[in-house]
């Protein structure tokens, strides 16, 4: 729960978790997290047989459409046991809507339609993907399409009563979900906040050398002041200076008095991206644009 004051300084204040810091570089949301990950290790690849995209909007509209009714049928089951700060937290910070069991149950079965839907198309899809010969939706390894259906699934199996199969229609999937639990965590080694912000402190940011300069006429030009802000919820303007913004990804620069000077990174869809006053902190930054743009090209 907020606040988290050393992410907020990594990040400019978007709060929603998880992000991604390499270094002094922050990438903020899944939808632009994995990518950022494919790119470090492209084997095995998140989009098996060229399906990127496809799994890349089907994972998105995803989201979309499952997180509401998803949390609908999650506080049908625990909301109860809901502390009331985290229901105002949700409400006034984060979704904009109560999410108190009591405040959901209307809207219960609607919601609960919703979610028999998409499990239905899911179900149709492994199916089709199955008959291939495919243990995943696109092939042999999971696709960010596999991963983005499985994390609502899992948010109602791990913490609903098994109840919550029948429920919302989550029958027929425990293969595939059993599959995909079985990747398990990897290695890693814990890192504290104050750890991660010394982190960024003492490297640069990346070259920026994975998009185009300018790869986006519809975008503000590089150089820029802009805020980047989710168009969904937890709707936080994070101000910098724009490196370069393509249909899929936007980078901008901050400055933090304590981690130093960062590039943030947003996928595209999903974030409104508009000019802004250059913010005070980034002001040596306003008249350089052009040594950023040699950095890309
Ligand atoms: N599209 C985002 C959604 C992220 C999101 O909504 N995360 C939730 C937790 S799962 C969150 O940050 N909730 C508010 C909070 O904890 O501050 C993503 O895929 O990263």
């Amino acid at each position: 729960m907020p606040p988290r004051p050393l992410l907020a300084a990594l990040t400019g204040g978007y709060r929603r978790i998880p992000v991604l810091q390499i270094g002094a570089d922050v990438y903020c949301d899944t939808n632009l997290i994995l990518p950022a990950l494919e790119r470090l290790n492209p084997d095995p690849s998140i989009y098996p047989n060229g399906c990127e995209g496809l799994a890349r909007g089907l994972a998105f509209a995803w989201e979309r459409a499952m997180w509401i009714p998803t949390i609908g049928a999650l506080v049908h089951f625990i909301g109860d046991a809901l502390p009331p700060e985290f229901i105002k937290d949700r409400k006034e910070a984060y979704l904009g809507i109560d999410i108190s069991k009591a405040a959901m149950a209307p809207d219960l079965p609607r919601h609960r339609q919703a979610l028999f839907a998409q499990y239905g198309w899911l179900r149709q899809a492994l199916a089709a993907a199955n008959a291939r010969g495919h243990a995943f939706l696109f092939g042999d390894t999971p696709s960010v399409l596999d991963l983005a259906c499985w994390q609502t699934t899992f948010l109602l199996r791990a913490n609903c009563p098994p109840q919550v199969v029948e429920f919302a229609g989550l029958s027929g999937l425990d293969a595939w979900y059993e599959r995909i639990a079985g990747i398990g965590h990897g290695d890693f080694i814990p890192m504290t906040p104050g750890q991660a912000l010394s982190e960024a402190g003492w490297h640069q940011p990346a070259p920026v050398n994975h998009l185009p300069p300018d790869g986006d006429p519809s975008m503000p030009k590089p150089g820029s002041a802009v805020t980047v802000t989710p168009d969904d919820n937890a709707r936080v303007p994070v101000a910098g200076t724009l490196v370069a913004a393509t249909d899929t990804e936007v980078v901008i620069r901050r400055e933090d008095p304590q981690a130093g000077t960062l590039h943030v990174h947003f996928p595209r869809p999903g974030f409104d991206v508009l000019p802004a006053r250059i913010p005070s902190t980034d002001r040596s930054t306003e008249h350089e644009p052009r040594s950023e743009q040699a950095a890309l090209s």
